[in-house]
């Protein structure tokens, strides 16, 4: 049995058997399923793609009420090696009945597969390099209530002592927040929330060697921070609002485009999910739109499931799980599990102290499913780990000795 992973590890093993390299390149690009997810492809399109698909060695799976025409269209899963989606799309493209739109959107979905993510988060002021491995976001809480580190921070030299100390355990940017968005915590009013940062912003931003981003989700604070220096805007409530929206645009800065419904006060009450992965995913896809459409430039955006923000635990571990699927949207994904109770949820561990480690295992994993921007308390920890993968990510990806095989492992489309 062979467990292998990326291309390049395919490559190397059938290299290993001294094939010829031509062969090689032409067994790599065999070696994976690519499959693609289409929500809605209409009637008189699914069969036409069934079969287009079929002729070329994949396959597809519809609703049965396709056959019968009892549905106007269906979701639709595709099963196709590359090689076998490079002979499809041509063929969609000369056929009637939005085929043509269906090969956009699967190809868009193969760009996800292989793309890369931007070299940089180009925030206000400094820009955040990203990858190979994810950027590490440390949090320092400016409150006095925040569910896992409220009150430690609340005096400036504190909130800075700790930024600090999360930089030199590694971290690549520091994320300070003024109002807890934890389950009933009480909001905050702009004013209040910019009184306690004000000061330790001020001198975050002449004293840090790294972006900082704020945890806000009022226009007037992530203004007047921004304003101060501030480079990126961590927006629990997704840009929602129209003024934080017109803030982005006008300052430059970066945006973490997060999910959540209603409010902190409110969220609890809206756990009520059909299907939790394509409701969040669709609703990540709206609010980058609207904020396109604002004048936001798609360098300039990050999303993040918001894990934790009125989901049970089920569904924040069910978006852990499938992380991934976000980078369809063509953006760097975030993820913020640390000390979060869906943790201690599936690890029996009450006090949020206490879940570092399962964090630790969440950022892994998400670094395994592509995130960018790991956002933690425990800084130190998660970066080691992530150290550590991305070694072993680097003995995955040894590239293969023949040309042709390097080709193969990298797919264009
Ligand atoms: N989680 C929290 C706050 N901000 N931002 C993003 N982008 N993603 C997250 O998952 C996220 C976030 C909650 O954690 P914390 O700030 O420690 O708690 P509190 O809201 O109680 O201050």
């Amino acid at each position: 049995m062979l467990d292998w992973g990326p291309p390049s590890e395919v490559a190397r093993e059938l290299e290993s058997t001294d094939s010829d390299p031509e062969g090689v390149g032409i067994m790599v690009r065999k070696a994976r399923i690519y499959p693609v997810r289409l929500e809605a492809v209409p009637l008189k399109a699914a069969p036409i793609l069934k079969q287009e698909l079929l002729a070329v060695g994949g396959d597809a799976a519809h609703a049965r009420g396709i056959a019968d025409h009892s549905v106007a269209s269906s979701p639709t899963v595709l099963l196709a090696t590359w090689g076998q989606y490079q002979r499809l799309l041509p063929k969609l493209r000369r056929q009637p009945f939005a085929l043509k739109e269906v090969a956009d959107e699967v190809e868009c979905a193969l760009r996800a597969f292989v793309g890369r993510p931007p070299a940089e988060l180009v925030g206000a002021h400094r820009p955040l390099p990203l990858g190979p491995r994810p950027r590490v976001l440390g949090v320092v809480n400016v409150t006095p209530d925040s569910f896992s580190d409220g009150g430690r921070f609340v005096e400036p030299a504190a909130a800075l002592a700790e930024a600090e100390r999360l930089i030199a355990e590694g971290a690549d940017a520091v994320d300070f927040g003024a109002e807890s968005t934890r389950p009933g915590a009480t909001p905050v009013s702009p004013e209040s929330e910019w009184a306690r940062l004000e000061p330790v912003l001020a001198r975050a931003v002449a004293r840090l060697p790294v972006p900082v981003s704020v945890d806000t989700r009022h226009a007037e604070v992530a203004d007047k921070a921004l304003d101060a220096g501030a480079d990126i805007v961590n927006d629990v409530e997704g840009l929602r609002d129209p003024g934080m929206r017109r803030v982005v645009a006008r300052t430059g800065a970066a945006a973490i485009v997060m999910h959540m419904r209603g409010t902190p006060a409110t969220m609890q009450q809206e756990t009520s999910y059909d299907d939790v992965r394509r409701e969040v995913y669709r609703a990540l896809a709206a609010s980058v739109d609207r904020a396109e459409r604002d004048g936001i430039a798609p360098s300039k955006l990050v999303v993040d499931p918001g894990l934790g923000f009125g989901k049970s635990p089920e569904q924040s571990l069910e978006l852990l799980a499938h992380i991934g699927e976000l980078r369809s949207l063509g953006l760097p994904v975030a993820v913020g599990a640390s000390r979060k109770s869906f943790l201690g949820w599936a690890t029996d561990e009450r006090a949020p102290l206490a879940r570092v480690d399962a964090g630790v295992a969440a950022a892994v994993y998400a670094a395994e499913h592509g995130v960018a921007i790991v956002r933690t308390h425990d800084v130190g920890s998660t970066v080691k780990a992530l150290r550590l993968w991305e070694r072993i990510e680097a003995a995955r990806r040894v590239p293969p000795a023949s040309r042709e095989a390097r080709d193969a492992v990298e797919p264009v489309l």
